[in-house]
């Protein structure tokens, strides 16, 4: 078959109806088993703990992708971080809280063994209990938040520098027919960084981002983004990218039939992440990334005179703001606004663009929010705003990647301590309209340890009338005072949301 037919019958793939619903438990090899409200797993599991299983497991799949990351990080720049290193940053009433509810790793790099844990009690015959799974769940979001993405974050930012505000360009326009087009993919910057260094000395190299390793270079040194998670294909069918540099995370393993249609070379740069026929140069150290950007140019450069398939696609480019970050948002002005009631409050919007929604309509319903709400966004989201023209860094701002959402976390938290509440008492809302990724609901959870209400917009997993959705919409308040919920529907999320934050509880 040809590649192109396996890319239409891909698209044509229809989600299984039952796991969509977080209601098939395959586990053990006594099933899979489908499980309804009437009828228990072989082993005699519940619906509401499978579900609840489910939800723990995919939430530990994102918390280890973050923690994975903020670990390369350390293990690159050969640094450690304080036991403490929570209490250090979450506020002093959540630290006390967490710590009572025993949910708070404490010992430098014992959250690795907490979420091998959360696969050990979720695995066949150990936790029954449907709620202390979902107890872990909030456990291991505090984890993702922490280890992951606030640890991720920080290590950047002091190696890499701040991000700072500027006029910058994404799209597929920003691939250039006259250059060694160079593509960094993924989220790992480490690789990446060092490309960028190295390709300022040549005038013929063309330094593109798609995915995360590209918001990050475009928040902190305004390289263009060509393309979120969606168009990563779309990128190399261009037939102008000479190289593309894959880190991990959010690479489809399709890139590699691409590149095969393409003279695209294909090249991975993480001992974790290999793909069939890339070129394989892994980087563990600073030296090594430097020495592996010089050879991707040369290699880049050589592969330019293979280009045989350009295609005339949609060149555009549009203009964006980039570069916020807590340190240069007007924190007092947000705080002053929410005070005097200027704005309804602030949306954080998270990550993916899963291609079973409607991307245009979730767009077009924050850009209406926009006239009540600031808009903070990150990941791939924040391309699409862009691609609409509302990253004007006044209603809409651009916060980087997604172990960046540690920056909405900290807005929030500094707001809170300006105007002297918790967190939970002020109108804030954390939407995630089209996640894909096991890290965006990870993502959620964590946000809803901090007191924040969290939207999803996806049925995957939280869909399910069960005794699970009752609980992480109403008994979570009881300690958390934030709830999470569902609404697959942009009209309806959107009147209730414009109505004001929290009202709609
Ligand atoms: Fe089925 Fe129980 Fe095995 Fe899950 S653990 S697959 S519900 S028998
Ligand atoms: S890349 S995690 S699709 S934001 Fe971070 Fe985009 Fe979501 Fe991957």
């Amino acid at each position: 078959m040809k590649k192109e037919e396996h890319i239409s019958k891909r698209l044509k793939l229809q989600p299984c109806p039952i796991g969509k619903k977080g209601f098939c438990c395959k586990i053990c090899l006594m099933g899979p088993c489908r499980v309804t409200k009437d009828i228990k797993g072989v082993c005699g599991a519940s619906l509401d703990l499978i579900v609840a299983r489910n939800i723990l497991r995919f939430i530990a799949g994102g918390a280890a992708a973050h923690s994975g990351h903020s670990y390369h990080l350390l293990r690159f720049l050969n640094k450690n971080y304080p036991d403490d290193y929570i209490k250090l940053k979450a506020p002093d009433y959540l630290y006390r809280l967490w710590n009572k509810l025993k949910i708070i790793p404490k010992v430098r790099y014992e959250h690795f063994k907490d979420i091998s844990e959360s696969l050990h009690l979720s695995t066949m015959g150990v936790n029954a209990d449907y709620k202390d799974v979902l107890k872990w769940c909030m456990k291991i979001g505090i984890i993702d938040g922490y280890y992951g993405m606030y640890l991720a974050t920080e290590l950047e930012d002091k190696k890499f520098g701040k991000p700072e505000i500027r006029q910058a360009k994404i799209n597929l326009g920003v691939i250039k027919p006259d250059k060694v087009n160079i593509a960094v993919h993924g989220h790992e910057p480490m690789l990446a960084q060092a490309l960028a260094k190295e390709a300022k000395k040549h005038k013929d190299i063309n330094l593109i981002g798609v995915c995360c390793t590209g918001a990050s270079l475009l928040s902190k040194q305004g390289i263009p983004l060509a393309a979120h998670f969606l168009l990563q294909e779309n990128v190399i069918s261009t037939g102008l990218v000479d190289a593309m540099v894959v880190d991990v995370q959010c690479i489809m393993p399709s890139v590699a039939d691409l590149c095969e249609c393409y003279h695209t070379k294909l090249i991975t740069t993480n001992e974790i992440g290999r793909i069939p026929n890339a070129l394989h140069l892994p980087i563990e150290t600073e030296a090594q990334a430097k020495a592996v950007s010089k050879k991707i140019i040369q290699i880049a450069r050589e592969n330019k005179k293979k280009r045989t398939k350009v295609q005339k696609i949609s060149r555009q480019e549009n203009n964006v703001v980039v570069g916020f970050s807590e340190d240069n948002i007007n924190i007092g002005d947000l705080a002053d606004k929410i005070k005097h009631k200027e704005i309804k409050g602030i949306i954080g919007v998270v990550g993916c663009v899963n291609p079973r929604t409607d991307l245009q309509l979730w767009s077009g319903t924050f850009k209406k929010l926009s006239e009540d709400y600031i808009i903070l966004a990150t990941g791939c989201i924040a391309f699409e705003f862009g691609k609409y023209g509302l990253l004007d860094g006044k209603r809409f701002f651009h916060l980087g990647s997604c172990v960046n959402n540690s920056r909405i976390a900290e807005i929030f938290r500094r707001i809170s301590k300006l105007l002297n509440k918790q967190i939970t008492e002020l109108p804030f809302l954390i939407s995630c309209p089209m996640p894909i990724t096991e890290k965006s609901i990870a993502i959620g959870f964590f946000f809803a340890s901090l007191g924040v209400d969290v939207h999803f917009g996806y049925p995957f997993l939280i869909s399910s009338d069960t005794k699970v959705t009752h609980f992480i919409e109403n008994t979570l308040k009881n300690n958390f005072k934030s709830k999470i919920f569902l609404d697959t529907n942009p009209e309806s999320f959107y009147s209730k949301i414009k109505k004001g934050l929290k009202i709609y509880s």
